[in-house]
């Protein structure tokens, strides 16, 4: 092992991939993220820098994740994933960033060298890498670029191939907890859908079968896994999978897919004549993280159940099988939402258990759900999960019930903590157990839906020339800049029975976002568009962008 770097391996790998001169890149909320077509230069340092972030953790195998997730087709992009399976730490998020500016090749291997001298990194250490991509179509192109980057740091790289975010995620914590006492299962695809399935079908044994559930793949990676899942599953739960085409052109999340149906709040064009009145169904997105259940009444009406109403239907469940499990006094749960939370959902849960609120973005959610026993964690917009601190998961293999129900509570609580991803949100673990849940409660949609009754919303954006401008605070729930915006927005919200709006700049997208909600359906569309021509009107936004009318 040499204790510097390969200048002139890395030299000559970098001038088959130059930095375009016009863009400024940004590893923004979920890494860098643009059209696939300018990334090439990208790809390639993100490979440099995950070896390098894998040596200065000592070797431990870092993840690469080639996806734009819910983004049109086009687009592409790419992010890190940390040992434990989690998103990149923060600060080199900024290191990244950095280096994948470096404007030429001179400026590359000066900005390595300053990283690997400011983090203190030790270059005699291997470097491990597993990497994999979604469905796109410029992924391969650009995985070749990311091999190229593993190539001139010599690192040692697994392509996992073509998996869904969470698989790799998964994977990730799977190498680094092999062999130790927190082992998290077999690093293989296998034994991710035997570890899904065999605690689902734990989980349901006894119970009656399911109807059928109808699948929107997204036309994505989900296809994939949704097959390979359907096939574990066996006949304990009967999935249909819809928009399963992965190779049309410009189908990926195309009118279709899990962004799709929050934003719209409709179904899918292409579910029209598929869905039957009361039956269930959900969408994933395009590379499997979120998670959008929805149903038909009797009437025809759609009806959407999305990651506020999957929080609190989970949340409850948990909480009843600790409290007959008789350990309510040890395992506390808490729920950790964001600002676009439905403020119905909000009152529901806050009557019930602990609710935190923090900033847009799985890291924010993911290091907020660490603090409880039994950490609740989904974003509205579907993506979320189930966190069980070690603490807890030690109690649960300690205790010692002491009556039959109280050991079988105490069994689904060992199984939850198998079938639910611990490293990020997953669509598929979260499907499954959504289908526990309806299954143990008997729950048709519509009664899931009763919970609580969602107030009527709406989302915006507004390309405006600079994003940086809008500054937040209070968990993005109030603008501090431009200054004086605020104000007037809170005099527009007052005008407005139930009326809540916000606003914040989007961490992946060059707009700013603009949710808000009000009584009545009429009411929330218009003070979406109101807030939304106020920040147009601010900071003179692109025209063709001015805000007019919403769906
Ligand atoms: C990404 C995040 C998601 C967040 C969204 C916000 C991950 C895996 N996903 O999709 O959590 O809600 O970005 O996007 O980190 P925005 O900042 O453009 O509104
Ligand atoms: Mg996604």
């Amino acid at each position: 092992m040499t204790s510097s770097l390969s200048t002139d391996l890395i030299r000559l790998l970098s001038d088959q991939h130059p930095k375009p001169s016009n863009i400024h890149f940004q590893y923004g909320t979920a890494g860098f993220r643009t059209l696939g077509s300018t990334l090439d230069s990208v790809l390639f340092r993100v490979g440099i820098i995950a070896a390098l972030r894998s040596k200065k953790l000592d070797g431990r195998t870092i993840g690469v994740m080639v996806t734009a997730s819910h983004n049109p087709e086009e687009d592409n992009g790419v992010k890190l994933v940390d040992p434990r399976g989690e998103m990149l730490e923060a600060a080199w998020e900024g290191h990244s960033t950095t280096i994948s500016n470096a404007p030429t090749t001179d400026a590359l291997i000066e900005a390595l060298e300053s990283l690997v001298q400011t983090a203190k990194i030790d270059l005699s250490k291997p470097a491990n890498v597993v990497y994999a991509r979604d469905t796109r179509p410029s992924g391969p192109a650009l995985v070749s670029a990311l091999a190229d980057g593993f190539k001139a740091m010599n690192a040692t790289a697994r392509n996992a191939g073509v998996v869904t975010t969470p698989i790799l995620h998964y994977f990730v914590k799977c190498v680094n907890t092999k062999g130790t006492k927190y082992s998290y299962g077999d690093d293989s695809e296998e034994g991710y859908y035997q570890k899904l399935t065999t605690s689902y079908k734990k989980l349901v044994a006894g119970k009656a079968a399911q109807p059928a559930l109808v699948v929107d793949c997204a036309n994505g990676v989900g296809a994939l896994a949704g097959k390979q899942l359907s096939e574990h599953l066996g006949d304990t739960l009967q999935l249909v999978l819809e928009n399963t085409s992965i190779t049309k052109p410009g189908a990926l999340n195309n009118a279709c897919g899990a962004d799709y149906v929050k934003v719209s709040q409709k179904l899918p064009p292409s579910l029209v004549n598929v869905l039957k009145p009361g039956q269930r169904a959900c969408s994933l997105d395009g590379d499997a993280d979120r998670l959008i259940y929805f149903y038909l009444d009797d009437r025809g009406a759609f009806h959407m159940l999305d990651g506020d109403k999957i929080a609190a239907l989970v949340a409850a469940f948990i909480i009843e099988l600790v409290k007959v499990a008789g350990l309510d006094d040890q395992i506390k749960v808490g729920v950790v939402q964001t600002a676009y939370a439905n403020g119905a959902s909000t009152k529901y849960l806050q009557e019930r258990l602990p609710v935190k609120c923090v900033p847009t973005g799985v890291k924010h959610l993911h290091h907020a759900a660490e603090r409880y026993n039994v950490g609740v964690y989904f974003e509205a917009n579907g993506h979320g999960t189930v966190l069980f601190s070690q603490p807890t998961l030690d109690t649960l293999a300690e205790y010692q019930p002491s009556t039959p129900a109280q050991s079988r509570a105490v069994e689904h609580l060992v199984s939850l903590t198998e079938l639910i991803n611990q490293t990020v949100g997953d669509a598929l673990s979260d499907m499954l157990l959504v289908e526990v849940v309806l299954s143990h409660k008997s729950y048709s949609g519509e009664e899931w839906n009763s919970l609580y009754v969602d107030l009527p919303n709406r989302l915006a954006k507004v390309s405006v020339p600079d994003r940086n401008a809008f500054k937040t605070e209070d968990a993005e729930r109030r603008l501090v800049s431009p200054p004086g915006l605020q104000a007037r927005i809170d005099e527009l919200v007052n005008r407005y029975q139930g009326g809540r709006s916000f606003v914040r700049p989007s961490g992946t997208e060059d707009v700013v976002r603009v949710y808000a909600e009000a009584a009545l359906r009429t009411q929330a569309d218009e003070l979406a568009m109101r807030v939304a021509g106020l920040v147009y009107d601010e900071a003179g936004g692109d025209p063709s962008s001015r805000p007019k009318e919403f769906l």
